[in-house]
């Protein structure tokens, strides 16, 4: 044992490296570049450079992988490697485009929602296509090259010879699995626990490295098909206790305020509440919203939800105040579960409930996925005229002209209603500038002077400010979408449908803006046409956390009937929207996972990559730190980690109902047990 030992150790003492690299020359090739390109990836996505984990990782897996060339007749050797050099390539191509639009990385489980992606064509062209998601494709060029030279100076006939085939396979594949064991031993239990959660992905690929975690959520997705048969009684058995104790429904000056009343829900698309807050040269950028806000119930600190399957999650979110599933979206992949819904639970009280969408019925599954919330008629593109376009489809003010039309016919014919609307105009990229209408996101100056007759006259001097941008022209858009609703208002005004009514208005998500036109928003210094010094005092710091917060959107109950002039401050998520509402219209929900506000002073709002929020933190579970929000509040020991586990309890019961449609069969269950 001694003895084979030492020989092991001699042997790597005399090891020729030259040699070894002179008969390997292609596989080195394949080596050196799958780790460029990993790296690469991280540096374009994450701006993660040079952590020497993710680079251990990536040498494990790419070495265990390319090992096996080893086992192929040198001849063959190239068809192999360069296989697994589009594969490997593929991963990071699909992988940098895919954190262009979503800030996460692809998984195989999400293959159905990426393809709704790419159905949203245009934003996908104009905005997502990068030269930099292509420059990975170097790796496969470079092996095509080198084969070739090799080719040329008989290589591979002169390889053979000298090679033990066995032994370096044998020698290769150790060579990986000690350098995964090297890597695994520094990993932490808090890193494990991700790995195995695997929603964190953009965490994961920091510290795993894309080749190990793009593995892992094969192994993952592959996973989760078999669990849905396998792990059910555990799911069943939390789901059971998380519910045992009776949501108590406490009174408050709300409820059962609005019980009868028609209700209108306005899903106002990639409505940020920046946007209420922001004037240019004296104007308001949404003046409508924001007078809808002053008179009605405004909360002003409310958040979406949303995980991959942005509008659609939301209205899952919304609808059910269930968090959506961190793989795949709820309406593409899990919309045939059932769901205790805002919808089914007005029905049950008279209601007819109606949806309507002038783009395409099969966008987000929603010919299906309408049926399963609960929806009595879904109006979608082809029950339209397209008489006027601006973006995905039809303009916003087409479409609410012909919505009021349906609705009135609606409630002629069946009485009282739900009825929600889905706006379009506002999305992304927001470069239909010339159907927007005039709206200048410039800073105007009138300074007076003299002209050559010695009179003295007033010139508007223009400073660029916010023209050119994308958060410029987002403004631009966001005015068009709230002159369409300022229409609408006054449209259902006119046919009657105001009378005995709630408008409900939500912001679906926000409208992924750039980082860096905040920071010109927020520190532009007209004189120098630039950003303020970071040294100036007035300088407003955008960093990760004051990003996260203004992804805010707005969440307002009006009613032209009473002015409610309320605001109400409480951080809230889009999955307190049903108890919120359930306390006002009469309606008491068994599954929500949020909490009607009106009876809370502070609240916890889960988002789906595990970050928290609350009045006073706001967590950030990718990097497991957190800032205070109020410099005179003090952070209790056990806060961070209660509010953890309250919000992955969360986002675990949510994920259970949704894969194991635990509401049906659960409820199924019972009654067997009643009746038997
Ligand atoms: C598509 C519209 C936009 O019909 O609802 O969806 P989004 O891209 O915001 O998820
Ligand atoms: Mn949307």
């Amino acid at each position: 044992m001694k003895n084979k030992f030492k020989n092991f150790i001699n042997k790597i003492k005399n090891f020729n490296f030259k040699e070894y690299t002179k008969t390997n020359v292609l596989f080195f090739t394949f080596v050196l570049t799958s780790l460029i390109n990993g790296m690469l990836l991280r540096f374009l996505t994450v701006h993660n450079y040079f952590e020497i984990k993710p680079i251990l990782a990536d040498v494990a897996l790419v070495l265990l992988v390319g090992s096996f060339v080893y086992l192929f007749k040198p001849k063959n050797r190239f068809k192999y490697l360069i296989i697994i050099s589009v594969i490997f390539t593929a991963i990071c191509v699909i992988n940098s485009l895919y954190y262009t639009y979503y800030m996460s990385f692809a998984s195989f489980s999400l293959i159905a929602v990426s393809l709704q992606v790419v159905d949203v064509g245009d934003s996908i062209t104009k905005n997502l296509l990068q030269v930099k998601d292509f420059i990975f494709l170097w790796q496969p060029i470079i092996l095509i090259i080198i084969h070739s030279r090799l080719k040329i100076n008989d290589y591979y006939n002169t390889v053979t010879k000298k090679e033990n085939k066995r032994k370096r396979f044998i020698a290769t594949l150790v060579s990986g699995l000690a350098i995964y064991a090297i890597f695994f031993a520094t990993v932490t239990s808090t890193e494990y626990s991700r790995l195995n959660k695997q929603w964190n992905r953009e965490f994961l690929v920091t510290k795993f490295g894309v080749y190990t975690y793009q593995l892992n959520d094969l192994f993952k997705s592959l996973d989760a098909k078999f669990n849905t048969l396998f792990g059910y009684d555990n799911a069943a058995k939390e789901f059971r206790e998380f519910y045992s104790e009776k949501k108590e429904y406490k009174e408050n000056e709300w409820t059962n305020k609005f019980e009868g009343k028609n209700i209108i829900v306005l899903h106002a698309e990639s409505i940020q509440s920046v946007a209420l807050n922001q004037q240019f040269n004296g104007l308001d950028v949404a003046p409508n919203l924001k007078k809808l806000s002053k008179e009605g119930i405004y909360f002003s600190n409310y958040y979406s939800q949303t995980s991959a399957g942005t509008s659609s999650d939301t209205e899952f979110t919304f609808s059910s105040s269930l968090l959506p599933v961190t793989n795949g979206a709820v309406a593409v992949s899990y919309w045939n579960r059932e769901y205790e819904t805002i919808q089914k639970l007005l029905k049950e009280k008279g209601y007819r409930t109606i949806s309507m969408h002038a783009n395409n019925g099969e966008f987000w599954n929603r010919n299906n996925f309408h049926k399963s919330l609960g929806y009595d008629k879904f109006y979608s593109k082809s029950d339209y005229v397209i008489d006027e376009e601006i973006g995905l489809g039809l303009s916003d003010k087409s479409f609410f002209k012909q919505s009021v039309e349906k609705l009135k016919k609606e409630y002629e014919e069946n009485g009282k209603f739900y009825a929600t609307l889905i706006s379009l105009s506002n999305h992304t990229p927001f470069d239909d500038l010339d159907k927007y209408g005039e709206f200048d996101v410039d800073i105007k100056e009138e300074v007076k002077t003299v002209n050559e007759n010695n009179e003295e006259v007033t010139e508007t001097i223009s400073y660029p400010y916010m023209e050119d941008t994308q958060l410029g022209n987002y403004f631009k858009s966001v005015h068009y979408a709230d002159e369409a609703i300022g229409e609408l208002v006054n449209e259902l005004d006119l046919a009657g449908l105001l009378d005995n009514t709630i408008l409900v208005i939500y912001g679906d998500h926000d409208a992924k803006l750039p980082k860096k036109d905040f920071i010109r928003l927020y520190n532009y210094d007209k004189l120098t046409n630039d950003i303020k010094d970071e040294e100036d005092e007035t300088y407003v710091n955008v960093d990760y956390y004051k990003y996260e917060l203004d992804r805010k959107v707005p969440f307002i109950i009006w009613s032209k009937d009473e002015k409610f002039e309320t605001e109400v401050k409480t951080v809230m998520g889009m999955y307190d929207a049903m108890p919120t509402l359930g306390n006002m219209f009469g309606f008491k929900p068994v599954y929500a996972l949020g909490n009607d506000i009106m009876n809370l002073n502070d609240n916890i709002v889960t988002f789906a990559n595990g970050n928290w929020l609350t009045n006073n933190i706001y967590y950030n579970s990718q990097k497991d730190q957190y800032k205070v929000l109020n410099t005179d509040y003090i952070v209790n020991n056990d806060e961070i980690s209660k509010n953890n586990e309250y919000s992955s309890k969360r986002l675990e019961i949510a994920n259970d109902i949704i894969l194991y449609d635990l509401i049906k069969n659960e409820n199924s269950r019972l009654e067997r047990v009643e009746g038997s």
